[in-house]
């Protein structure tokens, strides 16, 4: 089991002065919740309505530099994990820090995304972010608050994220590198 002692690369800069550190997080739901839009909104300041699932994994990077120190974010964008595509803990190898992802208009999302959590858990116990995306939507008519609020306590934070106006974007990744930093 690999946990939160786990300890963080570090990289020398070329002159030697400075230690950038470089940490891995992870970006996992199921299908189709926004993953990749979350991430292209926080890297690249972007969005999209087109719809290309994501296969395999794609690497980002991003630094953030208002911690209390500079880190190189790698964010690993996972392929949504449904019938057609298994939960790989391969990819979650190195991970320093976990964004979870579920649809505010597809409130079956909340659940998946929960046993998604906790088969995550049982190979890795690092800072985790749940992330409630699309609030730009009308919510699902079949919300139930108190269900996710029952979950809460499994994260060290939830946001309400938007990938298509940017809502919370900056903020959650900026508070997983601050969590994965601190801890
Ligand atoms: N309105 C709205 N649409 C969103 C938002 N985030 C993603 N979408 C749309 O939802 C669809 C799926 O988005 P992706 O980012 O590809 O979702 P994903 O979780 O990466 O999907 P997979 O890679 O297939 O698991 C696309 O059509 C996006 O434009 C959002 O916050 N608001
Ligand atoms: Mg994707």
């Amino acid at each position: 089991m690999l946990g939160r002692s786990s300890s963080p690369h570090s990289i020398n800069s070329r002159d030697n002065q400075t230690i950038m550190l470089q940490k891995k997080i992870c970006v996992l739901g199921p299908t189709g919740v926004g993953k990749t839009s979350l991430i292209k909104q926080f890297v690249e300041g972007i969005f999209s309505e087109k719809y290309l699932t994501s296969i395999g994994v794609k690497i980002d990077k991003k630094l953030l530099i208002n911690g209390i120190r500079p880190v190189q974010l790698m964010i690993w964008d996972l392929e949504g994990i449904d019938k057609y595509s298994h939960f790989n803990p391969r990819y979650l190898r190195g991970a320093s820090g976990l964004i979870f992802v579920a649809d505010k208009s597809r409130f079956s999302s909340v659940s998946e995304l929960m046993e998604i959590y906790s088969l995550t858990k049982k190979h890795l116990d690092v800072p985790s972010i749940l992330a409630i995306n699309k609030d730009d939507l009308p919510q699902s008519i079949k919300w139930d608050q108190s269900i996710v609020d029952s979950h809460a306590q499994s994260f060290d934070r939830i946001f309400t994220t938007s990938a298509k106006t940017g809502q919370s974007v900056e903020e959650m990744f900026e508070q997983i590198g601050k969590l994965i930093t601190e801890s």
